[in-house]
């Protein structure tokens, strides 16, 4: 008998309230520390969302923990996408993949971030840059991106140009230019008139026309796409 009523209450001893990591520093931070696809919760317990988390060191002083917003790297997914999928994230977490602008601004109304944008060319080459502060705004507002603080890790402050700029797809206009820029660049970014990155457009093996490849134009101009770029968030120390 006494051993029955030892078994009753073990589910008792061991409840505690579930953790629901908001992102990959709540995880690592929980003992979760390998680079990997994990679910976080930025919109509350009922919608899980996976994501890639990179722990690793690098050239971090304070190890990885990042959340992984968007990654290129082979040309396996399509990222020449309409609004709803812009909004929602499409691709998987394992390989390329868009987080989506909500879940982006869900993350970015709850902490405050900083960005890191890892970037990879065909020749060997690797350059980074980093923004002490990144947040996304409302989909009332068009998603409009902030940011600031730049420290160049080799690539060049392009992505500057960009900040306060709204999001826009080829089926939702809201760059400041007179045409369709996603139209005219072939992805969805918070354009202007048009671009300085254009890192969700045509993944094109290195040279490519102008404007329409994976562009960092202070790094490898308007005529080269990228082998590989991934923008990551962590929340600020
Ligand atoms: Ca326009």
């Amino acid at each position: 008998m006494g051993f029955i009523v030892v078994l009753l209450l073990i589910p008792a001893a061991v409840c505690s309230p579930v953790f629901l990591p908001v992102d990959c520093t709540d995880l690592y931070n929980r003992g979760f520390g390998h680079n990997g696809v994990y679910s976080i919760y930025p919109g509350g317990p009922v919608s899980p969302i996976q994501v890639y988390c990179d722990m690793s060191c690098d050239d971090e002083p304070d190890g990885g923990k990042w959340t992984v917003l968007q990654r290129r790297k082979d040309g396996t997914v399509n990222f020449y996408r309409g609004w709803d999928q812009y909004r929602t994230g499409f691709g998987q977490a394992s390989g390329e993949y868009w987080l989506g602008l909500e879940n982006i601004h869900l993350l970015t109304v709850r902490k405050n971030y900083e960005l890191r944008v890892d970037m990879e060319d065909f020749e060997g080459g690797k350059v980074y840059v980093h923004y002490s502060t990144f947040s996304v705004g409302p989909e009332l507002e068009g998603y409009k991106l902030s940011l600031g603080g730049f420290t160049d890790g080799g690539a060049g402050n392009s992505l500057n140009g960009h900040d306060g700029l709204k999001f826009s797809t080829f089926d939702k206009d809201q760059d400041t230019h007179s045409t369709n820029c996603a139209k005219a660049y072939l992805g969805g970014f918070w354009y202007g008139g048009c671009h300085s990155v254009n890192a969700n457009g045509l993944y094109a093996w290195g040279s490519s026309t102008f404007g329409i490849g994976i562009n960092w134009a202070s790094w490898k101009g308007y005529e080269y796409s990228l082998k590989a770029i991934t923008m990551k968030i962590k929340p600020k120390q």
